[in-house]
């Protein structure tokens, strides 16, 4: 028999990832979306906007405390973010794949992060993108930054 139909498919993930604004101002946004979908993921959802102040303090709740938290919030605020929702099997955990290592330094090449990225010497680490980092973060995350799918 013949295999299914990718469109067919049961989806079983989505996840979100965001362009950070480092990636935007660099003119990275098609590039690393060019990755999610040669990768064979779906973008179900794509927006250019201006995150708020209420928006990233939802978003990095878990990081408020942290020294890097007010720089981390202060750089997402610099520039616009591309917020995506990239669909298909295993995606949360396959974006992050993608993405690589926290730190570009160190992110492996072939990631998004250890090709793309680098250490630019900032309180922060500007490192591209996002990607929910669990089943439960991401429909979070999903919620916050595109209500309306929800
Ligand atoms: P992740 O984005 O790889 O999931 P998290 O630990 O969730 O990493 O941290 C959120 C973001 O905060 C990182 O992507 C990075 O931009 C920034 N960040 C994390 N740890 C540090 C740090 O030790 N110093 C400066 N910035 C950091």
């Amino acid at each position: 028999t013949l295999p299914a139909e990718p469109s067919i498919l049961p989806v079983a993930e989505r996840t979100l990832v965001l362009v950070k604004p480092d990636g935007v101002r660099r003119g990275l946004s098609g590039e690393i979306l060019r990755r999610v979908e040669a990768k064979g993921y779906t973008l179900r959802a794509v927006r250019l906007m201006d995150a708020t102040p209420e928006l990233l303090a939802a978003h990095y709740a878990e990081h408020e405390g942290k020294p890097f938290y007010q720089p981390l919030v202060d750089f997402m605020l610099s520039g616009p973010v591309l917020a995506v929702v990239a669909e298909g099997n295993n995606v949360i955990a396959g974006f992050r794949s993608l993405a690589g290592a926290t730190d570009p330094t160190v992110a492996a090449p072939g990631t998004i992060r250890g090709d793309l990225g680098r250490d630019w010497g900032l309180k922060v680490v500007q490192n591209l993108v996002h990607g929910s980092d669990s089943t439960e973060s991401a429909a979070r995350e999903i919620g916050l930054w595109f209500p309306e799918l929800v």
